[in-house]
């Protein structure tokens, strides 16, 4: 097609492990006249990895590890690279942040110090175990550097009532305990918050709706230490965790949860070591984080040093003045943090993940549909029963259809993709026939087996945090 209409420079670095650490790079141009006419089969995904290395999304995409591509690529390469390395230039020695592990660059940090990112959520929904390294991150402090061989978990029972000695466990020891998996999604309590924004303004990282992520974990069962030592079950108890990153005043991060999770074999609280058969990443707490499924990111604490049996909650900042919910009315001048719970199971939630706001949509020639697909979790264990969609602002609805883990009643932790054909409404097609450019709004909501279903407008829910942002997700297309 011709030059004049759109060009575009890719630059594609590709790595071999091995060898002598060489590097390939590749430099094509591409034309293209509108964007549906994209010669990659992955659409404009490849837009993701210009102008840095291909090989992490390599990673992910292992359908490009073939000899027919890397003959392709070949005709393209224009020299070779040598000894690149260089992840934290800028961070001198004995800097908290000098030992930062190296991410992946899908994620686009929404803060770098500390490391907070997501990872773009049209591929979100693409698989239903998330990729670790597109697994979103948040770290409030530093990532501490842990060395396995001397790990330590400290159990510290003495504050539950039959509960006793204090008890330390090697990593070795953890995975010696029988070993449980759990598929669980984790969500973190300010996940959606930029749309909750819109409204008012809130105070928090800005998240799009990809701080969630599904994995299968693997590690002991903390119900199973617990009861060794002693533990019995108590309404009324915490169990506290402390993190191994430190803040400026040498206190760890903290949350705790109710003893009845901890100790309830359905809860399925692990002290995990793996993440979809994969080792801990540093970001994500290796060597060990308890994984609370059904319960908000902020309880999952990475980095685990220390589990403490008590009759009060974390006194930590995370606990006590954060992840909490407030009426829309609640301002900085009225908050009162000790007046509020802490945010435990999480509500019920959906977001569209393709198409992305703004984008242009092609409609099915013959059915006269679109193709929508996303997420949707609810937290506390209840499983997603529907998505409903609409393209006519509520006149219509469109059920989607569920892929989900078949697990047993009350312990549905994993989330559940969906994809939806959604109908075009009449009005659109006859704009868009009429050569109208025609916009369309698409609204999704999830149901949750209490019958739970998200609320229509954040404008209800709007509270000065930004967390629990579950309204219906709500997204404008433009019709190809
Ligand atoms: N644990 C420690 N030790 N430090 C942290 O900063 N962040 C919490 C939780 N556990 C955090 C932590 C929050 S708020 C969330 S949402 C999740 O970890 C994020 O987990 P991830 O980074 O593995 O996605
Ligand atoms: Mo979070």
């Amino acid at each position: 097609s011709s030059p004049g209409s759109k060009a575009e420079m890719f630059l594609y670095g590709a790595f071999w492990a091995g060898g002598l650490g060489l590097g390939y790079f590749w430099l094509t141009q591409r034309y293209s006249s509108t964007p549906d006419e994209e010669n990659h089969p992955g659409g404009d995904k490849i837009m993701m990895a210009a102008g840095s290395a291909i090989d992490p999304f390599w990673a992910i995409y292992q359908q490009h590890n073939t000899l027919e591509v890397l003959e392709l690529l070949e005709s393209f390469r224009i020299g070779n690279l040598e000894g690149l390395t260089v992840p934290n230039a800028e961070d001198e020695l004995g800097s908290p942040w000098a030992q930062e592990p190296v991410r992946h660059a899908l994620l686009k940090p929404a803060s770098k110090r500390p490391f907070n990112a997501e990872p773009p959520i049209g591929l979100l929904a693409e698989k239903f175990y998330t990729p670790n390294e597109m697994f979103y991150v948040r770290n409030h402090l530093p990532v501490p550097v842990l060395v396995p061989e001397e790990y330590e978990l400290e159990i510290d029972t003495s504050g539950g009532e039959q509960g006793g000695q204090l008890l330390t466990l090697t990593l070795a020891q953890i995975k010696a305990l029988p070993r449980h998996t759990v598929t669980a999604a984790i969500m973190c309590g300010g996940n959606r918050r930029s749309e909750m924004t819109h409204i008012k303004a809130v105070k928090g990282l800005s998240w799009g709706a990809g701080a969630v992520g599904n994995a299968k974990w693997s590690g002991a069962r903390l119900c199973d230490v617990l009861r060794e030592q002693g533990v019995q079950p108590n309404e009324s108890m915490h169990v506290i965790f402390e993190g191994a990153d430190l803040d400026p005043t040498s206190h760890p991060y903290g949350a705790s949860i109710p003893l009845s999770k901890a100790l309830d074999p359905r809860g399925d609280v692990l002290l995990a070591y793996e993440m979809n058969d994969e080792p801990l990443t540093r970001d994500h707490g290796y060597p060990i984080r308890v994984i609370v499924p059904g319960v908000v990111g902020a309880r999952n604490v990475k980095w685990l040093t220390r589990i403490m049996v008590a009759d009060h909650e974390s006194d930590s900042h995370w606990q006590q003045n954060d992840y909490k919910g407030f009426s829309p009315s609640t301002d900085w001048d009225t908050v009162d943090f000790s007046k509020a719970e802490a945010i435990q199971a999480m509500p019920v939630t959906s977001a569209i993940c393709t198409p992305l706001p703004g984008e242009r949509v092609k409609v099915d020639p013959q059915g006269g549909y679109i193709t929508v697909r996303g997420y949707a979790w609810s937290g506390g264990g209840r499983k997603i029963l529907r998505v409903d969609l609409t393209g006519d602002e509520g006149k219509t609805w469109h059920v989607a259809e569920l892929e989900q883990e078949d697990s047993p009643d009350g312990r549905h932790y994993g989330w559940s993709l969906w994809t939806a054909r959604l109908p075009i409404p009449e009005e659109q097609q006859q704009r868009r026939k009429a050569g109208g450019s025609g916009e369309l709004e698409i609204w999704a909501k999830a149901v949750d087996s209490a019958y739970n279903v998200q609320p229509e407008k954040f404008e209800h829910i709007w509270n000065l945090r930004g967390v629990l942002a579950n309204a219906y997700h709500k997204v404008k297309v433009k019709l190809a």
